[in-house]
């Protein structure tokens, strides 16, 4: 049986967006949490705000709760001490709530930038890997690593089932090459957690988080193993993207982005 309660860090950013309605189900509760407001609970909706720095915050927040999906985060290339804070010790606030509450299910946002120096053309017939060791091109791409490994620990120790979603470009649509390779459809990413919500065998697995793209460098194999299917491919946005080369390194302009300079968002 598919979760009946289940958190959502993050949730008023891209992905957690995208996820809330498509998560809402019947006989489901999903828990929003973020730091910013969120439009008013809908049947069936739970507003936390508060910040996932803060254990009495977290703590409250996975009381009773069958799986915690943990998007909340920096989402792109930072200060040191800022993926310090909110990517590694946050994730790790996060993980300790979850296991105090008894919470036996976890999906962590991991990102492409764990391993974003890797060539694409090294990716191999069926594409690279999904638990590929890291190669992060970037500060926010070593803090992706280090929630993956967090993650680990807390399946390890202690039997929760963890679930890290190398996600590559989760937006409305692709906008550039790069995205057409590694583009995540919303609807894409609701059918994956779904998937990693409905696993049978607590275990801990790095998957990616990809569309079924013509053009994918990225091994759908280990997604579907859980029985992700993905549905969507970055093809059909194709014309509008303007033509360009594929850059060598799965991260792109990550790898030559100075390391701690903040992006605007
Ligand atoms: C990510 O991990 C970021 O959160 C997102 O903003 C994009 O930069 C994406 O990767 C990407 O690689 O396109």
């Amino acid at each position: 049986m598919t979760p009946q309660r289940v958190l959502i860090t993050g949730a008023a950013g891209i992905i957690g967006t995208f996820l809330r309605p498509r998560l809402a189900r019947p006989g489901r509760t999903l828990r929003l949490l973020d730091l910013v407001p969120l439009d008013p609970a809908a049947p069936g909706e739970e507003i936390v705000t508060g910040s996932i720095t803060d254990p009495a915050t977290m703590a409250a927040a996975c009381r009773d709760v069958d799986a915690v999906v943990h998007l909340a985060g920096i989402s792109r290339e930072d200060t040191w001490a800022r993926i310090l804070e909110f990517t590694i010790d946050a994730t790790h606030t996060v993980l300790e709530d979850a296991r105090a509450a008894g919470v036996p299910r976890v999906v962590l946002a991991s990102s492409n930038h764990a391993v974003g120096f890797r060539d694409i053309g090294s990716a191999g017939p069926r594409g690279l890997p999904a638990d590929s060791s890291p190669r992060p091109d970037t500060y926010y791409g070593v803090g992706k690593a280090a929630v993956e490994a967090l993650g680990s620990l807390y399946h390890s120790r202690f039997g929760m089932d963890v679930t890290c979603l190398r996600i590559g470009s989760c937006f409305e649509r692709p906008t550039d090459v790069r995205q057409l390779s590694l583009w995540l459809s919303p609807d894409d990413c609701a059918r994956l957690i779904e998937a990693c919500l409905a696993t049978e065998r607590a275990d801990y697995r790095v998957l990616w988080g990809v569309s079924a793209n013509t053009r994918g460098v990225l091994s759908p194999d280990e997604a579907a193993t859980i029985g992700y299917h993905p549905l969507d491919d970055a093809e059909q946005h194709a014309t509008a993207v303007p033509p360009a080369d594929l850059p060598t390194r799965l991260g792109g302009h990550y790898c030559e982005t100075p390391l701690g300079r903040a992006e605007p968002s």
